[in-house]
């Protein structure tokens, strides 16, 4: 009898284990399956004892679900074409080139973020990673959430706290956060497949300088290079790239290039030839280097699963920035291979992946969805080790949850369309949810034609996008802001000057998110809990609203101020942005690239709250390089309260050793009767007279 109910007793003990991993965190596991190395997850946090989630996994195998009580809201799940909330949604996570989102009805796009972000209806949140990078599929409902990997099994992390902040603060806990990046990538970026040859692209860059249109950097697309050949120069259209890219300096822009995985099958080709001596390639399931068309035909693929070939691959970065580049863009790594080899768009699911230091070799249905993250995670390591004092920047076009780490994103082949448009926001908003703060769209639309009025409208509030660059496709008629005539042209100037304007804000709300992992892009509903389902406004920080002209019916909190940065952005196209009570947002000086001096003046934005006061902060430092680790940076709190008229503006207190990089201050109190302004000195209080 006794062994009959022990019987009875084990077999109804759960099939995983549950363990306290951190402040309201908990890891549950599928039992008795040996797991690999986290690939989320740089480090893979100790237990600190048993717990049990408010949301209890039901784990089998590969399959885990989770029942939700009533009036839940869904979000994040990554790179997703859709609403912003993710209730009834389904997708598979299995990285995907689908060009126009048109593939899988955009349910499958070229990132997998295996990540729910959850909001109950009181405000408290509570979010879910599902840690495996085999092939996946979420599907959310408002009754549950079910999530199955191909894979024998994996980890559940479930987070819990008071408020959405709070969960993307604990995500970041366990995948890190986006390594601050150099500020000119903050800049407006020019894109197009392609600007070739290289006359073309010095014409594209005087081109904003002769129209005083801000503008940080110039984009190389595949045509630069020797018949699609990564790491080499067309000898025709880009004789000098050296050159080019000094001239690009010169005229105070950076350059980013891109390179593709894909390395053309041809002996006698540097980059193949050294491949094949290192053995480097992904293989087939019999044990062949596998062979599959891109651009330059038939190529090999890096298996960039092998600690040794991130390592070359890291090494071929070396001449190829010391032509001048400054940053590298990776395309079509998710990988996409074209026909006849391709299944599904990318290789087949049994080739072979090698693994190592502690990763298992595995078939590519286990290392798909973290082959564009191990390839960015690999340049980004090629650029630290061939200029160690500059910040990489990288963008990557595949990636997985955790691959902030390595690189900045767009969100692929969109097209100029007002559905595309509108789309841009909320995947915006769920990508920055999911890990990834520095995102964007292709402004403007990369496929098909746009007409001005399109293109205007996505000027006017596509300024405001963490990740801000136009790109555009080949054949198509030409994008650049003047491509549209003189009122849009005029509309994107003003659009890209507030951009600047604002970039203190932004500078200090990237390095806020480096270190906590806050999204910059952020929904409504993280300052009013009640906009749950808000998708055309959105967020910057915590103190900005960006609301497009095109919105239709925004719904918005109570009691922001209307806030204007430069003469004329209230009209045509420009999108409304709305300060909040109680916030001192900090702006620079309308400039044209980040080279520029832009704290001359320095200029506070001040909305008082009900009580009259005010406060906000600036982090400010060299913009590139690292010294701002060893305390070359400043970190300055500013208050505002408000007597008899009068707003009295103060330094309140500054962390870092880095001197002041302004000789001016100029606060800006909003009131209901329009700004109030006054000038002064550093340091001391600044009284701005209310009338
Ligand atoms: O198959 O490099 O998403 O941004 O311009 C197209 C050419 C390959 C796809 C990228 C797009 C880029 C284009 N690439």
């Amino acid at each position: 009898m006794r062994r009959f109910v022990l019987c009875l007793l084990l077999l109804t003990l759960p099939a995983w284990s549950q363990e306290l991993v951190g402040d309201g965190i908990v890891r549950y596991a599928t039992a008795g399956v040996e797991l690999p190395p986290s690939l989320a997850l740089p480090n893979r946090p100790p237990a600190r004892g048993r717990a049990e989630a408010r949301y209890r996994p039901h784990i089998e195998g590969g399959h885990v679900s989770v029942d939700l009580p009533p009036g839940i809201d869904l979000y994040g799940t990554g790179e997703v074409a859709g609403p912003l909330r993710r209730n009834g949604r389904s997708i598979e996570l299995w990285n995907h080139d689908n060009y126009g989102y048109v593939d899988y009805g955009g349910n499958r796009l070229y990132q997998s973020h295996p990540w729910v972000l959850g909001v109950e209806p009181d405000g408290r949140a509570f979010g879910l990673l599902f840690d495996t990078t085999w092939r996946s599929e979420l599907k959310l409902t408002d009754q549950s959430i079910d999530f199955t990997s191909a894979g024998p099994g994996l980890e559940v992390y479930v987070l819990e706290g008071d408020s959405p902040l709070a969960v993307t603060r604990k995500l970041a806990s366990l995948i890190g956060t986006m390594p601050l990046p150099p500020r000119w990538a903050l800049g407006f970026q020019q894109c197009r497949y392609s600007y070739a040859p290289e006359e073309k692209v010095r014409e594209v860059a005087l081109g904003f300088r002769n129209r005083h249109i801000p503008c940080d950097v110039i984009w190389m697309d595949i045509d630069y290079m020797r018949g699609y050949r990564i790491f080499t120069f067309d000898p025709v259209g880009f004789p000098d790239p050296r050159a080019l890219n000094e001239f690009l300096h010169q005229h105070g822009f950076h350059s980013v290039w891109m390179i593709d995985p894909g390395v053309k099958n041809e002996p006698g080709y540097s980059v193949y030839d050294s491949g094949q001596q290192n053995h480097v390639w992904v293989k087939t399931r019999d044990g062949q280097d596998f062979v599959g068309k891109v651009w330059p035909g038939d190529c090999k693929f890096p298996d960039f699963t092998r600690p040794d070939v991130r390592r070359w691959w890291s090494g071929l970065y070396q001449d190829f920035l010391a032509q001048g580049v400054d940053g590298v863009w990776n395309d079509m790594n998710e990988p996409a291979v074209f026909k006849p080899e391709a299944v599904d768009k990318s290789m087949p699911p049994d080739n072979r992946h090698g693994g190592g230091d502690g990763l298992p070799p595995g078939p590519h249905l286990q290392y798909h969805n973290v082959y564009g993250m191990l390839m960015a995670r690999g340049t980004r390591e090629g650029l630290l080790d061939a200029r160690p004092n500059r910040r990489p920047f990288v963008l990557t076009r595949a990636n997985f949850l955790g691959g902030q780490r390595y690189a900045a994103t767009w969100t692929g082949d969109n097209a100029s369309t007002w559905h595309h448009l509108q789309q841009a926001v909320p995947m915006s908003l769920n990508l920055s949810l999911s890990g990834q703060p520095f995102n964007g769209p292709d402004l403007g639309g990369f496929g098909g034609t746009a007409d001005p009025d399109l293109w205007g409208n996505w000027v006017g509030f596509g300024a405001f996008f963490p990740f801000c660059r136009a790109h555009s496709s080949k054949d198509t008629p030409p994008k650049e802001p003047w491509a549209f005539g003189p009122e849009v042209e005029q509309a994107a100037r003003l659009a890209l000057e507030r951009r600047y304007r604002l970039l203190p804000y932004l500078y200090t709300l990237f390095e806020q998110s480096s270190l906590t992992g806050d999204p910059v892009m952020r929904p409504v509903f993280f300052a009013d809990n009640s906009l749950r389902t808000e998708e055309q406004a959105f967020m910057l920080g915590p103190d900005l609203i960006v609301v497009p002209a095109w919105a239709k019916s925004p719904r918005l909190p109570e009691g922001w101020t209307e806030i204007s940065l430069v003469p004329g952005d209230e009209g045509k196209y420009q999108a409304r942005l709305l300060q909040r009570p109680g916030s001192i947002v900090p702006l620079g000086r309308v400039v044209e690239s980040t080279e520029e001096p832009m704290l001359e003046p320095l200029t506070l934005s001040v909305c008082l709250d009900a009580q009259g006061r005010a406060s906000g902060s600036l982090y400010w430092d060299e913009g590139d390089g690292f010294d701002y680790r060893q305390g070359d940076f400043r970190r300055t709190r500013f208050s505002a309260s408000s007597e008899r008229g009068r707003v009295t503006l103060r330094e309140q207190s500054f962390e870092g050793q880095r001197p002041r990089d302004w000789k001016k201050v100029t606060g800006v109190v909003w009131t209901g009767r329009g700004p109030r302004a006054a000038t002064g000195n550093p340091g001391g209080e600044l009284v701005v007279p209310l009338d």
